[in-house]
């Protein structure tokens, strides 16, 4: 079954780096559906994560086998797998790349959770070891291999930090004016400041020197996509089989602000606002996830071009509308909770995301459909739900309290 392959332009070999997760499983699926041929790598560490902190998907995520064979049965299209860590296993990483000879790798696989990466020592440095030496692993096969391979990396938005006083954030670069000895004003582009707000978010911001380099002096062939937060669960291709669902991560570590919303109001649990929800993120549906993805796979950097960099979001909301917006939707309370963050308590955000347009994105926007959607997710696996995972419980520093309901 092809779903959607009006926009194929050519089959392309893709690895899936971290396609077990929950934007590389919906991704590897779409990609797989346009007619791509999809090989994932995935050490499930993710799955071992929901073991160590006892707090599992919403939606029952069927294992990696399970998975692949519903996949084949119903499309009749064969997804390759293979269990390894990336950041560990170089070896196993270049021969991968050597047998498969890939067009393109996606990377999506890191720590992503910004409270899991600030809980102790040890996740901090897990975290950094992970990533950096991930992303690492991963330039350096490319060139090992002697292949012009694309790669296609998941970044964040937080990598610029949430404040720009009024200006509308580029996409990755920016451009200044310095004056020389001469006194002579000259243009330049930078690469955009980075300020990142977690141990997470500055592994992020160390790919991108990784990425900067590695083009620089091997002319790999980069596009960073700098997304921002995921909302919703299902997209056309996980809807398709009930042994497709894709992960939903409401726990205090792992889950990201909307869907916890939207997942606490159905379960009649109150509404977690950290501090006065004064702060404005960028937000993207998971449907647009694998469409940008698509879109970033077609339109690839030529060898001679710098990293190119996109914004990966569709709109920016305020915590605290958010929650009001969940409340009157599922009739629900709203608890501000003391902030367990260091970041500020209110911020604008503008961003730029011309590149995506230009390149044929139709925004997927909050919709009442769309927030019914998950709150419907939310409420058919209730009894899923362990009460006792959802404060956020991780804190920056050792001064602050977790974002418990009753600490306030
Ligand atoms: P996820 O944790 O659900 O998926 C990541 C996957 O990578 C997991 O399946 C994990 O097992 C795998 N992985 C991690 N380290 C690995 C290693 N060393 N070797 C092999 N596999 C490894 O996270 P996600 O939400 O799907 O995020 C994917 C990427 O997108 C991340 O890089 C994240 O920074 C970025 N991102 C996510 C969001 C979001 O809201 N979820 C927003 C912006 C950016
Ligand atoms: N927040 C609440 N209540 C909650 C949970 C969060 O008020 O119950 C607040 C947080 O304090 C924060 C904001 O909501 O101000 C966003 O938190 P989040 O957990 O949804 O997002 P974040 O930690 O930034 O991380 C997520 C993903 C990460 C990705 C990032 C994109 O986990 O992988 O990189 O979003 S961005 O935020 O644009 O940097």
């Amino acid at each position: 079954m092809n779903i959607n392959n009006k926009d194929l332009k050519s089959n392309k070999k893709i690895i899936v780096l971290g396609g077990d997760g929950f934007c590389g499983w919906p991704t590897s699926l779409h990609l797989s559906n346009l007619g791509h041929e999809v090989v994932i790598i995935d050490n499930l560490s993710r799955r071992n994560i929901d073991n160590e902190l006892e707090a599992e998907s919403l939606t029952p995520i069927q294992p990696m086998g399970t998975r692949l064979r519903a996949w084949e049965e119903i499309t009749e299209k064969k997804i390759g797998f293979y269990n390894i860590d990336i950041a560990e296993n170089y070896d196993d990483v270049l021969q991968v790349i050597q047998d498969v000879q890939p067009d393109v790798i996606v990377h999506f696989a890191e720590q992503r959770s910004a409270p899991y990466s600030m809980k102790t020592p040890k996740h901090k440095r897990y975290t950094v070891n992970n990533n950096i030496n991930a992303t690492h692993n991963v330039l350096c096969a490319i060139v090992e291999s002697g292949l012009d391979i694309h790669l296609v990396h998941l970044g964040t938005m937080g990598v610029y930090g949430y404040g720009t006083a009024g200006m509308k954030i580029p996409e990755g670069y920016l451009d200044v004016e310095v004056q020389t000895e001469a006194g002579d004003w000259v243009g330049q582009q930078i690469l955009y400041p980075t300020n990142p707000g977690s141990v997470y978010h500055m592994t992020k911001s160390q790919d991108q020197l990784l990425f900067q380099y590695y083009n620089k002096n091997d002319n790999v062939r980069i596009t960073d996509l700098h997304q921002g937060i995921v909302w919703g669960t299902n997209t056309r291709e996980t809807k398709l089989d009930e042994r497709l669902i894709n992960r939903f991560d409401y726990d205090g570590d792992y889950g990201t602000v909307l869907n916890r919303f939207l997942m606490q109001a159905a379960v009649g649990h109150p509404i977690t606002v950290h501090g006065t929800g004064g702060q404005t993120r960028a937000f993207i549906h998971i449907q647009d996830t694998v469409r940008c993805v698509q879109l970033a796979i077609e339109n690839p950097p030529t060898r001679e071009e710098k990293v190119m960099i996109f914004n990966q979001m569709t709109e920016t909301h305020r915590v605290n509308n958010l929650a009001k917006r969940v409340s009157e939707l599922a009739d629900a309370e709203i608890a501000y909770v003391s902030n367990p963050r260091k970041e500020a308590a209110e911020n604008d955000l503008h961003v730029k995301n011309d590149l995506f347009l230009s390149k044929g994105l139709e925004p997927i926007t909050l919709d009442e459909g769309l927030l019914q959607e998950v709150t419907n997710i939310a409420k058919k696996y209730v009894d899923r739900v362990d009460y006792s995972k959802i404060p956020a419980k991780s804190t920056w520093t050792k001064e602050q309290k977790p974002g418990t309901i009753d600490q306030t």
